[in-house]
């Protein structure tokens, strides 16, 4: 295994400055003619060209039409006898591969019949030898050839310039990429597809016209998704003035797809679960994950596809910027202060719960790494992230005009090349020369270089007589793998200070930058010992550590003007129970009358939004309680939560009842935000009304629960009435799970959630993996396909801790099995699911000694991939 390192960069040897690719189709040998004009980079020693490739079948290499000699070193095309001058010459390279036996995904493989291609990072070298790096950057003009009947629409990026018919019943396509790009935003596609159409005309006059293809029946399912790419291009326009480049921009979606989705120029290629949409099928998360994909894909057209990644270190320049853009896009189509929240809250969720224990792992990195062995492994939720909240701190030190000037200036700069994340902080900095940015640039770029999360403590000093109110924040950031010693970050602490009774100090408001250890801020004229609201909006991915008594965190709670610090109140009281009764040994009744009058004060409370309400009365995740312990003994948590669960739902049954009441009508079918959030609160009302009936015997919610589930009019209402039956373990679950999969046997975006339910539910006794080894032989349950594993396999090891951290280490064993089961199909996804035990180290025994072992069982295999060695060799390190 190699490790490949960020300071051993050094530019290509040769250019290739155009790609002519001619394709034959054909699922167990595709022929690939690739002819490349190329030239010696000046700037580099004169060396020989190596060429990347992976299991291809080489048939032919003609330089400037002659044959030649060459060796291959490894997977690498070695090619010594080259034209010395630096003049251009032509390569001509002739290989063949086997779609049909590609279960990687990466490259050309075939799925339900229709071809398709995946090449980033490295994907490309699986089509043809080429320079797999992203700043080489070329012009394309891909020609398709394939039987017109089973593949009657083929597609590659750019325009289409000649079609037709060919002998023996087969057809082809030429398509021109107008734009330069490199190999890994290159896609084709061709089968039995059809598309919804929709042409628009943008602000400038220019036409293009907009395409989703999916396969035929699934037409009805596209509307969201085409509605969701005009507002992107919108957004685009109105928020960043950058325009659509191309006149026609495809999306295409396949059922097998190892990430989301992936933005080739011009031809975005999906898994269905980010396109296919209808009341029936999808849940309203469902329909603001489409919104948000499509988004990101499409705003990559920019960030990531006109200006790209000098190397694989700087993914976070493209993929941190863009989640911040997919982020602001979601929040400004939320409308309103309230809903632009509740998506703040839900994306900082997903980094605490996701991101956070990442970084305190053996798998910890920096936003841009300083070393790989399999780059597949660093797509990950730091660089996404936590790369997202980097970006999100520029904006918060330049403004948001500033930072719309930075972007500006970095088009203007870059556009056309690879670049790297110094670069992007530069021009955000030099378009903002008198901002904080601007002042702290290097010592700001160690959010770039330092993993780790910093933790912020915060200590308040109130002098009554002076009426002088002194905040001390200070600073630390603990080690990470490589990195024992961390120097002081650029931290924005926005920050107000409010009086018992809940008013806001006027003045009191700021944004502090703590770049020091240690800084103090002085408040004068305070009447009264304040409630400081720290970190508001969370402006920064950090840790903040202040001792709030309940009396202050209800005064937040109720009244502070920021709601995430409204919504952190609620959860940092939760947290102090949860934690305080895992400690104490005790299970039995962890909330107190406090807690629950604030909750109920919350759930009745005649202004505030449902779904702002769902999100304060949803507790903390196992994972996140778990994260605040040294030691872990996960079923202790799990135990602990679920008694919290279950008191908050008895205590508070009559006003889930009032909350199920006012808010389960929501009328005809639309995913917006109000709506969705009402849904989600009916649906949270009726979970907790079938775990107070376990406890009172209680038959009424049960049963209407259980009509709901076979009279909903949207998936969203069915699935959390299915679901509300599943998690309390109610005897009508099975036969509702039963006419679930009768009703959709046929939607495998449902049946993923079908197996997904199942193996995420609440665990009692143990029954959990007993079921999903039960699930495993379903006839609807394959390895093969990434959602279907994921749903049923990461739904239990990475999503439901309370039955995979078994006594027995029965789920350890099923995890190592499943590991090395998944790896000899396809390594990207079996890295993945490698990662459920990264916080192995955490566990109280017995479970920690188990976990070592099974990941050492895994370890032990001689012939891993690198994708899986590298998790697990890091794991055990
Ligand atoms: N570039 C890989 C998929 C994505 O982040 O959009
Ligand atoms: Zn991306």
């Amino acid at each position: 295994t190699t490790v490949i390192r960020r300071e051993d960069y050094a530019a290509p040897a040769y250019w290739i400055d155009s790609v002519e690719l001619t394709f034959d189709l054909d699922p167990a040998k595709t022929r690939v003619l690739n002819k490349m004009r190329l030239r010696r980079n000046p700037e580099v020693a004169a060396q020989a060209l190596k060429l990347d490739g992976e299991e291809l079948n080489l048939a032919r290499v003609l330089v400037n039409g002659q044959g030649t000699s060459f060796k291959t070193e490894g997977d690498q095309l070695v090619l010594e006898n080259l034209p010395t001058v630096t003049d251009a010459f032509d390569l001509e390279i002739f290989t063949t591969c086997a779609p049909e036996k590609n279960s990687k995904l990466m490259g050309l493989y075939v799925s339900q019949g229709t071809f398709f291609t995946q090449c980033e990072a490295e994907g490309f070298r699986r089509i043809t030898y080429f320079l797999d790096r992203p700043d080489v950057m070329a012009s394309y003009t891909v020609t398709l050839r394939a039987d017109k009947k089973k593949y009657p629409v083929l597609l590659s990026n750019g325009n289409l310039v000649e079609q037709g018919d060919l002998d023996g019943g087969r057809h082809y396509a030429k398509w021109v990429d107008p734009h330069k790009k490199p190999c890994y935003l290159f896609a084709l596609v061709a089968g039995q597809l059809v598309a919804r159409e929709q042409r628009i005309k943008a602000r400038n006059g220019r036409e293009h016209l907009l395409q989703v293809y999916v396969r035929p029946g699934d037409l009805d399912k596209t509307e969201h998704a085409m509605n969701s790419l005009m507002a992107s291009i919108a957004w685009d326009e109105a928020r960043f003035k950058l325009p659509l480049d191309l006149d026609r921009f495809m999306i295409v979606a396949t059922s097998d797809f190892n990430m989301g989705a992936m933005e080739n120029k011009g031809l975005n290629v999906f898994n269905t679960k980010f396109v296919l949409a209808s009341q029936a099928t999808a849940t309203d998360v469902d329909y603001a994950n489409i919104e948000s994909v499509v988004g990101h894909e499409y705003f990559h057209n920019w960030t990531g596809n006109r200006v790209t990644c000098r190397d694989w270190f700087q993914l976070s320049l493209k993929e941190g910027l863009t989640v911040f853009r997919d982020q602001e896009f979601s929040m400004d189509l939320a409308g309103e202060a309230s809903a632009r929240a509740v998506k703040r809250i839900e994306d900082v969720r997903v980094l605490r719960t996701a991101q956070f224990p990442e970084d305190a792992g053996p798998m910890a990195h920096p936003v841009r790494p300083d070393s790989y062995i399999e780059i597949n492994n660093f797509y990950t939720v730091t660089v996404y992230e936590k790369g997202s909240e980097v970006v999100r701190m520029q904006q918060t030190l330049t403004s948001r005009e500033g930072f719309a000037k930075g972007m500006a200036l970095y088009f203007q700069r870059h556009d056309g090349q690879a670049v790297t994340c110094d670069d992007f902080a530069q021009a955000i900095a030099d378009a903002n020369p008198s901002s904080e940015l601007a002042r702290l640039l290097p010592q700001f770029k160690r959010w770039y270089s330092q993993a780790g999360t910093p933790q912020v403590a915060a200590r308040g000093h109130y002098d009554a007589a002076a009426q002088r109110y002194t905040l001390t924040l200070t600073q630390s950031c603990p080690p990470t793998p490589g990195q024992a010693e961390k120097l002081p970050f650029v931290i924005p602490v926005a920050l107000g200070l409010l009086y018992a009774d809940g008013l806001e100090i006027p003045g009191s408001a700021r944004t502090v930058v703590l770049s020091d250890a240690q800084t103090e801020v002085v408040f004068e004229g305070v009447a009264s010992e304040p409630v400081p609201s720290l970190l508001r909006g969370f402006s920064a991915p950090v840790v903040l550590r202040y001792d709030y008594s309940d009396a202050e965190l209800l005064t937040l709670l109720a009244h502070d003007s920021d709601p995430f610090n409204r919504w952190e109140a609620g959860q940092r009281l939760a947290l102090k129970r949860a934690l305080a009764t895992i400690a104490s040994g005790a299970t039995e009744q962890p909330l107190d009358a406090a807690y629950l009058d604030a909750m109920r004060a919350v759930l009745r409370h005649p202004q505030l939004d449902a779904a702002f309400k769902e999100l304060v009365l949803t507790l903390p995740s196992e994972t996140y309680i778990a994260e605040q312990l040294e030691v872990v003994d996960p079923q202790r948590v799990h135990a602990v939560r679920e008694a919290m669960r279950g008191q908050l739902a008895l205590e508070l049954r009559e006003d889930w009842a009032w909350a199920y009441e006012q808010h389960h009508d929501t009328g005809a079918y639309r995913p917006d935000a109000v709506s969705s959030g009402r849904r989600a609160l009916a649906g949270l009302a009726l979970a907790m009304l079938c775990l107070a009936a376990r406890e009172t015997g209680d038959v009424v919610w049960p049963g209407k629960t259980y009509q709901r589930f076979k009279d909903a009019g949207n998936m969203t209402d069915r699935f959390n009435a299915l679901a509300a039956l599943v998690q309390s373990g109610h005897a009508l679950a099975r036969d509702a799970l039963q006419r679930f999969h009768a009703l959709f046997k046929n939607e495998a975006l449902v049946l993923d959630k079908w197996f997904a339910l199942q193996a995420g539910a609440s665990d009692r006794g143990g029954d959990v993996l007993p079921a999903v080894k039960q699930l495993m032989k379903h006839p609807d349950f394959t390895l093969k396909n990434p959602n279907r594993a994921r749903s049923l396999i990461f739904s239990y090891c990475s999503a439901n801790p309370g039955a995979f951290h078994r006594a027995d280490a029965a789920g350890y064993v099923y995890w190592s099995e499943r590991v090395l089961e998944l790896d000899a199909l396809n390594p990207q996804v079996a890295a993945r699911l490698a990662r459920a035990l990264d916080r192995w180290k955490k566990l109280a025994e017995p479970y920690r000694h188990a976990a070592r072992e099974a990941i050492a069982r895994v370890a032990a295999k001689p012939d891993l991939s690198n994708d899986v060695r590298e998790v697990v060799s890091r794991a055990l390190a």
